[in-house]
């Protein structure tokens, strides 16, 4: 009878595991990172939950990509969130748009004529997501 009850312990333990685990006592290996997607336009940005990505893999403040004054940048966006693409400074002259609203697979492209370091934000995480540039030569 004693074996049969470590039987059916043993039977209880492996079928939690294959249940959540609220409590963390088991905790699995990080996900890779996720693969990003290819902008639209000439070079550009990825924008995922917390960060805008450029095509070197830098995140907000330290993502840039540089052009010319004939090329599209472009934006993807990856993430779950609502995010936006705003101009927080530009070229003295220049004009560039804010993207309004993004969701999941939203794009956005703009030429740059005026060159100059253009400066860029989320509106939604204005400060986690932010100071982003292109510079235009
Ligand atoms: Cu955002």
């Amino acid at each position: 009878m004693k074996k049969l009850m470590m039987s059916a312990a043993t039977v209880v333990l492996a079928a939690g595991c294959g249940e959540s685990d609220p409590a963390g006592t088991n905790p699995s290996p990080p996900p890779p990172p996720p693969t990003l997607g290819t902008p639209p336009g000439d070079v550009g940005f990825n924008i995922i939950d917390d960060a805008f990505v450029d095509d070197q893999g830098r995140r907000n403040d330290e993502a840039s990509v540089t052009v010319t004054a004939s090329q599209m940048v472009g934006w993807l966006h990856e993430g779950a969130n609502v995010h936006t693409v705003s101009f927080t400074s530009v070229p003295a002259g220049a004009i560039a748009n804010d993207s309004g609203n993004m969701d999941n697979g939203a794009t956005f492209v703009q030429t740059l004529a005026t060159p100059g370091t253009y400066v860029f934000r989320c509106d939604t995480h204005p400060t986690t997501m932010l100071d982003a540039t292109i510079i235009v030569n």
